[in-house]
């Protein structure tokens, strides 16, 4: 392992803390220190500018914070506690240009990869409902876009149609089929965003996948919302639906056997229900209409960025197999197929 020594300093430790590699995250580098903290190294191929991140992060995190404060909360508990450097910074870069963060860590938690009750899946609705809801009242002219484009999905088709052209990591023939899906749905992604652009932005989250809300260990209530990298101005439907994409899967999102790999319309409705009761209904009626499309527009979005990674030869996600990306690639698709065949039912239940 790295020698974290010098980090280690910078945030006031000593040499001989414990590490432990900690969580499943696709992107940065995390540790648990000394049991009560969480080290992070900002993963800065994917976010170019920490400084504007930890900005966003700290301004999101003190507005939560008050808020909290205010309704009796334990904010060191219900949201994200920033633990600056000994310089009183953010964050600390290192001689390699590494950018790194800490945060006290939250104990007696549980963050899940995969639903375990159904009940779960109505809890992390909740708890991204009423965070979108929280955010109401942030002022978004005050936050970086951290990634641009993030979720407009016909510029990621660009990027993808870019990825096919280039095939830098020489495996176009072996994907043509996942190809042709992908590309058989330009129409549909243009149908989507289309509808989109006639609905409210709102502060959202954008990362809404199930480990990154923080479940209480022993109530299994959400406690805190985290991965607060890519909080920018968006749509309800892409927090809704990148959530869903991952947590109404009957399997992990790197299953490679297709058959287990199933969208479960009574997760969708559990969840459906958590996140319309935390965003205290307030969603009109073509917004909560689009929530089952954003569903179909995160799961094809994500399977095409997996399948773009994969052309790219894997400088994106963290893989940690051959073809890892290309096995969550399949799985995306195929719940996309069943989504795009279940559509109307996925409406009657939101409407
Ligand atoms: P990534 O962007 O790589 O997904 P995350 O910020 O989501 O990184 O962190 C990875 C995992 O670490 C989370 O899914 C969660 O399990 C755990 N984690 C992150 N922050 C905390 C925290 N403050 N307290 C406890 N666990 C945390
Ligand atoms: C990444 O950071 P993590 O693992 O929570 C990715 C999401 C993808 C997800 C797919 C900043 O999420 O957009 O939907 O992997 N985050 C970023 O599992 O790209
Ligand atoms: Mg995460």
């Amino acid at each position: 392992m790295k020698d974290f020594s010098n980090v280690l300093k910078n945030f006031g430790f000593p040499e001989d803390s414990t590490m432990i590699p900690w969580g499943n995250g696709h992107i940065n580098d995390t540790f648990r220190v000394n049991d009560e903290y969480l080290l992070q190294r900002i993963n800065t191929n994917v976010f170019k500018d920490p400084k504007g991140l930890m900005n966003n992060i700290y301004l999101v995190t003190d507005f939560l914070s008050k808020r909290i404060v205010a309704a009796g909360g334990d904010p060191k508990r219900e949201t994200l506690t920033i633990v600056k450097t000994v310089d009183g910074e953010l964050f600390f870069t290192d001689d390699d240009g590494k950018a790194y963060r800490m945060y006290l860590f939250i104990d007696n938690t549980l963050s899940l990869d995969k639903v375990e009750e159904k009940e779960d899946f109505y809890s992390c609705g909740f708890g991204f409902g009423d965070f979108q809801r929280q955010l109401g009242e942030f002022d978004a002219s005050l936050l970086t876009e951290t990634i641009v484009n993030f979720h407009n999905t016909l510029a990621r088709f660009e990027t993808f149609e870019k990825a096919i052209a280039d095939n830098k990591s020489g495996r176009r023939d072996l994907v043509q089929a996942e190809i042709d899906f992908a590309l058989a749905r330009k129409g549909l992604v243009e149908d989507i965003m289309d509808r989109y652009s006639r609905l409210p932005l709102r502060v959202t989250h954008n990362d809404t996948k199930l480990n990154n809300v923080l479940f209480d260990e022993k109530t299994r209530k959400p406690l805190c919302v985290i991965d607060l990298d890519t909080v920018m101005p968006g749509k309800a439907a892409n927090d809704f639906g990148d959530a869903v994409r991952f947590g109404a899967s009957t399997a992990a999102e790197d299953e490679t056997d297709l058959s287990k790999v199933h969208f479960d319309i009574e997760l969708y409705r559990a969840f459906a229900q958590g996140f319309l009761a935390g965003c205290g209904n307030v969603l009109g009626e073509e917004e909560r209409i689009s929530l089952a499309y954003g569903c179909i527009l995160m799961t094809f979005e994500c399977g095409m960025r997996f399948l773009t990674d994969h052309l790219e030869g894997d400088t994106y996600f963290k893989i940690h197999r051959e073809n890892h990306n290309l096995d969550r690639c399949r799985t995306q698709f195929k719940l996309v197929s069943e989504m795009e065949q279940q559509l109307d039912k996925m409406i009657e239940i939101v409407k």
